[in-house]
């Protein structure tokens, strides 16, 4: 049903002013960014020590904790979790903070996902 009255050229709504079209306009919910926890190999740090931080902070088991240790010293680096800006930033502060107070060189980084 097409009415000519002057609101049948508003160019902004689909329907153009038609009072028999229902439209919607669908407003897209974001999703929180989301950020990497990185840890990154270095030539100093003890594996054991590297190990215990990943159980402590990360919350994975020692086979997992042991494999994941390992990739970062093999391929310089690897991403450990992925978590709200908030939880990554403290996974981090806590880290660095637990690696500093053991005089170890251990560096770990956040990375925005895509
Ligand atoms: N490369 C270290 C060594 O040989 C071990 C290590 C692993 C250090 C992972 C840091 O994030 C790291 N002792």
């Amino acid at each position: 049903m097409v009415l000519h009255s002057t609101m049948s050229d508003r160019t902004d709504d689909p329907d153009n002013g038609d009072p028999g079209v229902a439209t919607k306009t669908r407003t897209r919910t974001q999703r929180p960014p989301m950020y990497k926890v990185m840890l990154l190999n270095d030539d100093f740090t003890p594996m054991e020590f590297v190990v215990h931080v990943l159980e402590r902070f990360f919350g994975v088991n020692h086979a997992q904790a042991f494999e994941i240790m390992l990739t970062v010293h093999k391929k310089g680096l690897a991403v450990v979790g992925v978590f709200s800006y908030e939880i990554a930033e403290t996974k981090v502060a806590q880290v660095m903070d637990f690696a500093r107070r053991h005089q170890h060189p251990l560096q770990c980084t956040l990375e925005k996902e895509e």
